[in-house]
């Protein structure tokens, strides 16, 4: 049952969403509902080959098109040296192509009308003169000697991007040699992109009287887009204010700064009036950042009795033209060392190979935080195959191999410090509640009829919340977060923070830490975030970091107030200060509660009644480097059936244990999961960004890239237990990554349970129904 914000002490309670009213009104205020006058619409013509040289553009019948302002190619840009811009990733990207293009959709030309549907008809008068070259989509054919060099502007000659290996080879190598079982898997992780219902898009505006220029943006961290703004542009960072208003999804989409973005500011520049652009759903599947991609390898070297012993794992990560994944400098594969997931391995070793090929660029942190997805699918992907190869029951496998309740903080071989866990309570609980044994008979008698029923385990770890900053940035930008928060006289709040939610909730959340901390209630307490005039420096919102980090310096703020709040209270309450109580809702003194005031009493104190020496007002600020991150996990499983005639595969239930700490707002926690799990289902069976040989995009639309619709969805059953984070001031873990990290394996390992009497190894994802039917039919399977 969800609470009323006037809750007191609201911590831990599903309290009501302060958003919604707002949201399912149709009255949120998204990017493209921002109107302003004189504002001018821009479209981007985007390139129709993979890979071709251009040779000639010419401009004019779209200059005299009708309501024409403005048309902008990479030579215009390279004038203003703005037609390659930084990566996240410390490469460079064209914002507009000067010479050639390396994958359908780039950005080639822009044009600037007074309305959208003018821009868009004068770019089809833009005249691209192309001479297509070869084309190369297989990141492996890519690193073979003679094929094409893509990116001809670097000194490499290869496509080969970088090498990135963590752990003990040797140590590894070593293991394996005496290991008396060893199984090998090829994984494949397929290219998905983000897809969130809002595209990208943005409103530049440069009043050139002021000198200021605002850009309203889709940002999941607008501080980063400023600081890259004025980098990129060399505008002065103080005259550049980035407001990202309700953002409809992110998903790590909305995490980079688009080409489209740095065209839209020169053109406001240049006209001194407001440029909105706005992307199509094509634009955004197509040229957009893409996520996955990962060509994995994986080998456990294991005893016969079923002790896993040591992990082996090599990588090709198909990165597109440009490298342009969101991760941390120190970390070229994102997090992807913590694939020894949630066991007690003795050595590990990873490598990854970053590759160029024809394709959008990206490898973006898709409901994850850098390739921790990708990590997690793979091993719980093989820890199957080998419970397989030991004719042992998966579940048993598990927890012969978990890290033990009393190994934490537990040091993984790849070098991570894991804050806390039981994995073996949280899968135990998961294995009753499912009634693990009952489905094991129930899928015997169905094996026993010919029929396919399947159950499907992931037991998970995920690593959340970045910083520390000592390991952690972005575009060198130490990754710690922050808040501010002002109390009113009449006791009511406002903060900000440097993070910006796309719908997490964090309006509601984080003013239940701050209530909770000033003995106030959810309504009063106002959250604002995605302004960067007024909200503290901070990263953002992705990688499940706001509340490891963000909310962190949220409770560590209202504390400081607390503090400044308590000495206001001894003068009130006319006695020393270390005689002065908080129980959560007042300060008493110490042995006489009657005598009490309340935080709203203090806060008009702040401004009428403060003691000499004591600064008036009750403001105070916080920024936040955490100490580790947080390992949040779960135990999630899934029972499928097969269709026989079709191959379609129904799950029948799945059910998701999660631990992230203890719990802000359970309501919420609840929410995202679901969101999350709905995610994993359709990577698991039914999204793919394929290519043709061509380099042609076969899924640029939601036509071809399926997204679920409630009729799709399974129901979806959550349990959860609390093992709080040692180190975070509300013991709390990030969540909001987990079910898509978690349950892609979980999908998978139930479809592959289902067929294991056929002997069936590994289905690549999504499986679709026609994969299955043609296994079916291959072993002579009819309905
Ligand atoms: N929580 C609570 N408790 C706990 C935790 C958490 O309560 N323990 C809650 C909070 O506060 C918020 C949520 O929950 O409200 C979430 O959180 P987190 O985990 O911290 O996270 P964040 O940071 O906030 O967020 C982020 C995430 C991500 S990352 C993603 S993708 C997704 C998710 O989030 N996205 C989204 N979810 C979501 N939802 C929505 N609605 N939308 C969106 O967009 Mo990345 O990296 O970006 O790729």
């Amino acid at each position: 049952m969800a609470l009323p914000q006037t809750e007191l002490r609201p911590m831990g309670k599903p309290i009501l969403r302060k958003e919604d009213p707002r949201l399912i009104r149709g009255k949120g205020r998204f990017v493209d509902d921002i109107l302003l006058p004189n504002m001018l619409h821009l479209c981007i013509l985007r390139s129709p080959y993979a890979h071709a040289r251009i040779r000639r553009i010419d401009t004019s019948k779209a200059e005299a098109a009708p309501g024409v302002k403005l048309v902008l190619t990479g030579e215009d840009l390279a004038k203003m040296n703005l037609a390659w811009m930084p990566t996240l990733a410390g490469d460079v990207q064209m914002v507009l192509a000067t010479d050639k293009v390396l994958f359908q959709y780039q950005e080639v030309a822009a044009v600037v009308a007074e309305t959208r549907a003018q821009a868009e008809d004068a770019i089809q008068l833009i005249e691209v003169d192309y001479e297509p070259l070869p084309v190369v989509v297989d990141p492996f054919k890519a690193l073979e000697p003679d094929a094409p060099i893509l990116r001809e502007d670097k000194e490499k000659k290869s496509n080969h991007i970088w090498h990135w290996e963590a752990g003990d080879r040797e140590e590894t190598d070593a293991i394996f040699r005496e290991a008396p079982v060893v199984v090998k898997q090829n994984v494949r992780f397929q290219r998905v992109h983000p897809s969130p219902l809002e595209p990208c898009g943005c409103v530049a505006d440069y009043n050139p009287a002021t000198g200021k220029l605002v850009v309203y943006v889709t940002s999941q961290a607008p501080h980063v887009h400023r600081t890259a703004i004025a980098l990129t542009t060399g505008f002065p960072e103080h005259m550049i204010q980035v407001i990202s208003p309700d953002v409809g999804g992110g998903f790590g989409n909305k995490v980079p700064l688009y080409p489209g973005y740095v065209v839209a500011i020169v053109a406001s520049l240049k006209l001194g009036v407001p440029v909105k652009w706005i992307e199509t759903r094509t634009e955004n599947i197509a040229s957009t950042h893409f996520a996955r991609d990962y060509h994995m390898t994986a080998e456990i070297a294991a005893t016969e009795d079923g002790k896993m012993l040591a992990l082996r794992v090599k990588t090709i990560a198909d990165h597109g033209a440009f490298d342009a994944t969101a991760n941390p400098t120190k970390y070229p594969a994102g997090l992807y060392s913590i694939v020894t997931g949630s066991y007690d391995f003795k050595a590990a070793f990873v490598e990854v190979d970053g590759v160029h090929t024809n394709k959008p660029p990206g490898g973006v942190a898709y409901r994850c935080s850098f390739r921790v997805t990708e990590a997690s699918y793979l091993i719980e992907r093989v820890v199957d195959v080998l419970a397989r190869r030991l004719k042992m029951d998966p579940a048993e496998l598990r927890l012969r191999n978990f890290i033990r309740k009393e190994q934490f903080p537990y040091r993984s071989p790849t070098g991570w410090v894991y804050d806390s866990g039981d994995y073996e309570k949280t899968f135990k609980l998961a294995l009753e509640r499912i009634g693990y044994e009952e489905l094991r008979k129930e899928q015997k008698e169905k094996w026993a009829r010919g029929e396919f029923m399947g159950i499907g385990i992931s037991t998970f770890t995920e690593i959340v919340g970045a910083g520390p900053a000592h390991s952690f940035d972005i575009l060198g930008i130490k990754m710690f977060d922050s808040a501010e928060i002002r109390v009113h006289p009449t006791g009511k709040v406002i903060a900000r923070l440097g993070v910006r939610h796309q719908g997490q909730g964090h309006e509601t959340t984080f003013a239940q830490i701050i209530a909770e901390e000033l003995g106030l209630s959810v309504d009063d307490v106002v959250v604002e975030e995605g302004d960067t005039d007024t909200a503290p420096y901070g990263l953002g919102t992705y990688a499940s970091r706001s509340t490891p980090t963000a909310g962190a310096a949220a409770a560590l703020c209202a504390r400081r107030i607390r503090d400044k709040a308590r000495k206001i209270a001894a003068h009130l309450l006319e006695v020393n200060e270390d005689d002065v109580v908080w129980d959560g809702a007042a300060f008493s003194v110490k042995g006489l509660p009657g005598r009490s005031v309340t935080m709203k009493d203090v806060a008009f104190a702040a401004y009428t009644n403060v003691p000499d020496g004591i600064e008036p007002g009750l403001e105070a600020s916080y920024y936040y480097n955490p100490p580790n991150l947080t390992f949040p996990y779960g135990a999630y499983i899934a029972v499928v059936d097969i269709d026989k005639g079709t191959g379609a595969v129904k799950v029948r239930r799945f059910l998701a244990v999660d631990d992230c700490g203890n719990v802000i707002n359970p309501m919420i926690v609840e929410g995202q999961v679901h969101g999350g799990l709905t995610e994993g289902f359709a990577i698991a069976f039914m999204q793919d960004i394929p290519y043709d040989a061509d380099g042609n995009c076969l899924a640029p639309n939601w036509m071809d890239y399926l997204v679920p619709t409630a009729w799709d969805t399974p129901r979806w059953e959550t349990d959860r237990t609390v093992t709080p984070s040692p180190h975070h001031p509300l013991g709390a873990k990030g969540v909001g990554e987990s079910p898509n990290v978690g349950s892609p394996a979980a999908f998978v390992n139930a479809v592959l349970d289902a067929l294991s009497p056929l002997g069936v190894e590994h289905i690549d994802m999504p499986i679709y129904p026609w994969k299955v039917w043609k296994i079916l039919r291959e072993h002579g399977i009819t309905e």
